[in-house]
This record gives C-alpha cells, structure tokens and sequence, in this order.
C-alpha cells in the first residue's frame, strides 16, 4: 500500500497553457491553408490578345515546344508551365470578339498577370481594335487591383513588316490617348467618382504606359519562322520572374 503512487495532478495554468498551445497551432494551420489557396487561386497568366496574333501557337511552343497548325480557337486551353520550381497556369483565350470578352471574364479573378499579344505586321490597320481591347483590359478593376505586372508581346517578328517593340509602343501610347479622350467625353454625364474609375491613367496628361499602376513590360517575339526557328525568349525571361 505504502508504494502506490498518488496520481499526478496538473496544475490549472498547466491546462490553460496547452490550450493555448493547441489553439496557435490550429490557427497557424488554417492560416497557412488559407494562404497556400490564395497564392495558387492566383496562379494563372492569361494569353490575350486579338485573333490571328499567335497566342495559340505561342502557347504551344511554351508549354510543349512544338509547331502546330492552328485555327480560330473556340475554347480555351490551359496547361502548367514551370518555373523557378513553380507552376504558373497558362491560359490561351480565344481571341475572337464574340468569345474574348466571356472568356476573359471566367478567367480574370485567377489572372497573376496578363500577356497581351498582337500582331506587329498589321498593328496599324487594326490599331482601334487593339487600342479597345486592351483599354478595356488595362481598366478592368479585377486586373489592376489583382495584377502588378503585364507583358505586351509583340509577336510575328520574323516578318520583314514586323514594327519593332519601340514602335509598338509608340504607335498604342497614341491610340490610347486618343480612345482616353473619346471614352472620357462618354462619361461626362456620369458620376465623377465612375469617370475617374472608368478613365485609364492620368487625363490630364498624355498617356504614357509608365504612369500606370500596373507595370506594363514590352517584348518581342516570333511563333513561327519559315527557317524553323522560334523566338520566345523574351516572354520565357518574363514569366522566370514570378
Ligand atoms: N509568321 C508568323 N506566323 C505566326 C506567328 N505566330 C503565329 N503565327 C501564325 O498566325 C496564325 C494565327 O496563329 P494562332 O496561334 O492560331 O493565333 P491566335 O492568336 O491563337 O488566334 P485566335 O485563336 O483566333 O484568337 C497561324 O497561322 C500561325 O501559324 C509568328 O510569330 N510568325
Ligand atoms: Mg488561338
């Protein structure tokens, strides 16, 4: 009898203690799954641009290094591309006008960033059009709140009509000055407060893609060359730095 151990008791703070304990760790957790969802939610590039630019092809020689023969595309196509030991999700979204505009809206809330793809040889005969989109895009509240960067890429360089990246540039701050202008007189009925939302940049000067808030980078590139090349380089350097 003398030898039976009495049972040991913890003290009351011993119990708070590993409450505590347990209630930092749960805490931690969700956090830390709440976290790892977020950054994966927000893991896609969205290939954009108008129809015919190459975005497809340009997704085919990323993500599978192989030349394909393409058409109009009327479904989307997403694939993983890694880098730096991380995977971004690739989206190429159909370019034509009836599709873009729903497609970009099912894919923006993922969208880390936007590549904006055009074709540098008729650049100038369907400027308006280029100009609108990517308006639209630059405006959209879902991209410059949730977006820090975006590639415009200049694609068909193997063309001899190609207008370089410098040009491009040039030729969209132009534009988008004059649509800034137009689509700012559209809104002089409406609320101050809408118009300053809807108008992209700084109105009362000309536009220039770096007052912007969202960072918007310039590239070249080419798909496709009749001597079996490719040259995607610059939009591979832009994507190694997320
Ligand atoms: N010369 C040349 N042709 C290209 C290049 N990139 C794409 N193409 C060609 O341009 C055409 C359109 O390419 P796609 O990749 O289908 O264009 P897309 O932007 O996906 O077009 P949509 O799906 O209609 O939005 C195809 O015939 C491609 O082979 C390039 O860099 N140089
Ligand atoms: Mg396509």
């Amino acid at each position: 009898m003398a030898d039976k151990k009495a049972p040991v008791k913890l003290a009351g703070a011993d119990f708070t203690q590993i409450y505590i304990a347990v209630f930092v760790i749960v805490v931690t957790l969700i956090l830390f799954a709440l976290y790892k969802r977020r950054k994966s939610a927000k893991r896609g590039i969205l290939l954009t641009g108008l129809c015919d630019s190459g975005k497809t092809l340009i997704y085919s020689q990323l993500l599978h290094n192989k030349n394909v023969q393409t058409h109009t595309s009327i479904k989307e196509n997403i694939g993983t591309y890694i880098v730096n030991n991380d995977a971004l999700n690739i989206v190429d979204i159909p370019g034509h006008e009836r599709l873009r505009n729903k497609f970009f809206e099912q894919y923006k809330s993922m969208a880390k960033s936007v590549v904006f793809v055009l074709d540098s040889v008729t650049l100038q005969q369907n400027i308006r059009d280029v100009a609108e989109f990517l308006y639209d895009i630059l405006v959209d509240p879902v991209i410059s709140s949730g977006c820090s960067d975006m590639l415009i890429l200049c694609n068909k360089q193997d063309q001899p009509f190609a207008k370089g990246a410098t040009a491009v540039k040039s030729i969209l701050e132009k534009e988008l000055n004059m649509l800034r202008i137009t689509k700012s007189k559209q809104l002089d009925s409406v609320d101050p407060k809408v118009k300053r939302a809807s108008v992209l940049g700084n109105a009362s000067e000309d536009f220039d893609f770096a007052a912007l808030p969202v960072k918007v980078d310039i590239a070249e590139s080419y798909a496709w060359h009749k001597d079996g090349s490719v040259d995607i380089e610059g939009l591979k350097k832009w994507l190694a730095r997320f």
